[in-house]
């Protein structure tokens, strides 16, 4: 879990909001720490523009934890969640900072993570394996957050309502396609080309993500898939573009030596895994 101190959002100097430090052996809630008096934060932005997709500010008007409340998921991957004087309480323990910092839900804030691969080919077509380990070198399609300008598989938030299987291939469209800035029929030849690969997707993991926004009672999960480009046909020539809240874009080399965002790491493991490749 983040147990450092980290500055959050982009605020004037004046304005910076640190998290408290909390020790490896602290995070546990069950730990006793009288002293713990974390800040207690939600971005500006969310508390003024009190945008859509964002829950009202106040906790107490919102009833329906743990389960399905009109379009919103407010269930967790990892079981029931506990309340405190009526506000959720994050499941793997202390972050540091309470509130919901700069994510729009109280509890879970649900999202879905596309892990496309390849396999890493020579000019001649053939596999490319590891030396050390002597096997095939599997790629993921990664993108360069604007946010953090980390590596990251190209992931986002579930809309409300939105069926996973949709948030998985539009928020792989919108970063690592550019199809936001483009027309409706660049859109709709985009989706075609990959509605095939889309349809057959291997569950990779489903849970908490250790997030860099995560507070004491707002916390990211996500539901992540592989979707595996065996003989190269569908990215054989196919261009990648970022766009949306992505700066780059490119074919990356799956290897432990990999730095991630969050726990995208954990889980581009799993898929190499999963493929046999090179870890
Ligand atoms: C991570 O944040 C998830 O694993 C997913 O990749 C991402 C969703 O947030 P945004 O990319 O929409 O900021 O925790
Ligand atoms: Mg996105
Ligand atoms: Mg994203």
């Amino acid at each position: 879990l983040i147990s450092y101190q980290s500055k959050i959002d982009n605020l004037k100097s004046s304005e910076i909001v640190y998290r408290t430090h909390v020790p490896d052996d602290k995070v546990d809630w069950w730990v006793n720490w009288p002293q713990y008096q974390p800040v207690d934060y939600t971005s500006p932005r969310l508390i003024r523009d009190k945008p859509a997709w964002a829950d009202v500010q106040n906790p107490l008007d919102i009833k329906n934890w743990n389960m399905i409340d009109g379009k919103t998921d407010r269930r967790s991957h990892v079981g029931c969640y506990e309340l405190s004087d009526g506000i959720p309480v994050n499941p793997c323990g202390r972050t540091g900072i309470r509130g919901r910092g700069q994510l729009g839900k109280w509890g879970p804030n649900h999202a879905a993570d596309p892990i496309v691969t390849r396999w890493k080919r020579d000019e001649q077509g053939n596999k490319v394996f590891d030396a050390e380990t002597n096997k095939p070198i599997l790629q993921f399609v990664s993108i360069r957050r604007l946010d953090t300008n980390e590596w990251a598989i190209p992931g986002g938030m579930c809309d409300p309502g939105e069926k996973i299987s949709q948030t998985l291939k539009r928020e792989f469209m919108e970063e690592a396609t550019d199809c936001l800035g483009k027309n409706s029929s660049s859109r709709d030849q985009i989706e075609n080309h990959l509605n095939h690969l889309f349809e057959k997707g291997v569950e990779i993991f489903r849970g908490y993500v250790d997030d860099p926004r995560n507070t004491d009672n707002a916390w990211m999960e996500t539901i992540a898939y592989n979707f595996h480009d065996e003989d190269d046909t569908v990215f054989k020539e196919f261009s990648l573009s970022a766009g949306d809240d992505a700066g780059s874009v490119t074919w990356m080399d799956i290897d432990q030596k990999l730095k991630l965002y969050a726990s995208h790491k954990n889980f581009v493991q799993k898929a190499a895994e999963l493929h046999n490749a090179h870890w």
